[in-house]
């Protein structure tokens, strides 16, 4: 078990090595970055109107022991707007696109059609204080955790974070955070208080889930044409779920290294009380890596999933491991204000990329069966996956 995790973490750690030995590869797009982005600088200072869109689709292939599928899928469509007055605040609203049948039904809206919901829909100020900046937001507003952790996570447009995946957090949900950072966000807190049940539903109690993320980034070294960022993050949430207020824990941390060129980080999360049960304690750990070896037409990615869904089993343990290539059709990597998408600083706000790519899933004893494969304990996914993602500004004098 040992020589595997460390084989996986070799294996993971090749793409950095391939690209550092590379450095005379293309780095057009990055350029061409810097000249837009102090472009971009000046008219930041004034107030734009933004628009974006995000696309996740693909085919997936299935097997397990015992049988096999195949799908066409959807994982995103989500379309941003929003207005941002700098320096002072604005507004955000996304819609996503869901299938209107419960899980494990087909019964929906004309059958299981796929609709429109608001996903996040929020004020937001962020003025100039003291040293630092001032960050709050009203609405149905980002996890604050979600999305810290997803802005350095470079193949979101293959799947979520491990936390998320894990179902230990959902990306949205009704309240309020309050945020303070300094020092170009070096030093960043901010608390979030929440419903507690999700976007999808209205809230069943009188609690609030109480959030504290803390991120530290203290290391910003610049090679490959372009500057990489160190983040040290954790987390600790007081939470409570359902009519009878079950508790829904959270702590955990993440260590993450973004690069346009190289993504690599770990986030390990503890869960005391689940979304479906409050006597449960669970926890996940995951790796990931991506690196561009030929910047933009062929990268590695690679990803390890280690999650406990019971502590209290001795073999209640689901393992993971994904790895393939990518290519970008199109990427530009700009750093402009958080709220332009998705509070995504290092997001990139123009990607076209293409995955191909394996899935490995094996479900210990007492972890259940395979979702929708009874009996079956391995899963084995090959999967086409397109990520497709857009942001335009309007700026008015
Ligand atoms: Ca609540």
């Amino acid at each position: 078990m040992m020589f595997r995790v460390l084989l996986i973490l070799a294996v993971m750690a090749l793409p950095i090595a391939a690209s550092a030995e590379q450095p005379t590869a293309p780095v057009v797009p990055e350029s061409q970055v810097a000249t837009q982005d102090e472009e971009i600088a000046e008219e930041v200072a004034k107030s734009s109107f933004f628009m974006g869109a995000e696309l996740f689709t693909g085919f997936r292939f299935d097997s397990t022991e015992n049988d096999s599928f195949n799908e066409f899928t959807l994982d995103r469509a989500e379309l941003t707007a929003g207005f941002d007055q700098h320096g002072i605040g604005g507004f955000f609203v996304d819609f996503e696109v869901v299938r209107s049948a419960a899980p494990n039904s087909l019964i929906g809206i004309d059958g299981n059609s796929l609709v429109a919901r608001l996903k996040k829909g929020f004020a937001f100020i962020d003025p100039e204080l003291g040293p630092g900046r001032l960050i709050g937001t009203l609405g149905v507003v980002p996890d604050p955790w979600v999305v810290t952790i997803e802005r350095e996570f470079d193949i979101r447009g293959l799947r979520p974070i491990g936390s998320e995946r894990a179902g230990f957090f959902v990306s949205s949900d009704l309240g309020g955070t309050l945020g303070y950072s300094i020092w170009d966000e070096m030093l960043e807190l901010t608390v979030a208080f929440l419903n507690g049940e999700g976007r999808n539903q209205i809230e069943q109690n009188t609690g609030k889930n109480t959030t504290a993320v803390l991120s530290v980034r203290p290391w910003r070294p610049q090679f490959l044409g372009a500057e990489a960022e160190l983040g040290l993050h954790g987390i600790f949430r007081d939470g409570s779920i359902g009519p009878g207020q079950g508790r829904n824990h959270r702590f955990g941390g993440a260590i993450t290294f973004h690069h346009p060129r190289v993504s690599v980080g770990t986030e390990l999360m503890f869960a005391r009380g689940t979304d479906l049960r409050s006597d449960v304690d669970a926890n996940v750990l995951t790796v990931w890596a991506s690196g561009k070896i030929l910047d933009p037409y062929l990268g590695l990615y690679g990803s390890f999933d280690l999650t406990n869904t019971d502590e209290s089993l001795d073999d209640g343990a689901i393992m993971t491991i994904g790895g393939g290539v990518f290519t970008d059709v199109v990427n530009t990597t700009r750093r402009l204000n958080w709220r332009t998408l998705d509070q995504g600083r290092a997001a990139p706000l123009q990607r076209l990329r293409l995955y191909v790519g394996y899935v490995g899933e094996q479900y210990g004893d007492e972890a259940g069966a395979v979702p929708g494969a009874a009996s079956a304990s391995d899963l084995h996914t090959f999967q086409v996956q397109l990520e497709a993602r857009g942001l335009a500004n309007i700026f008015i004098k």
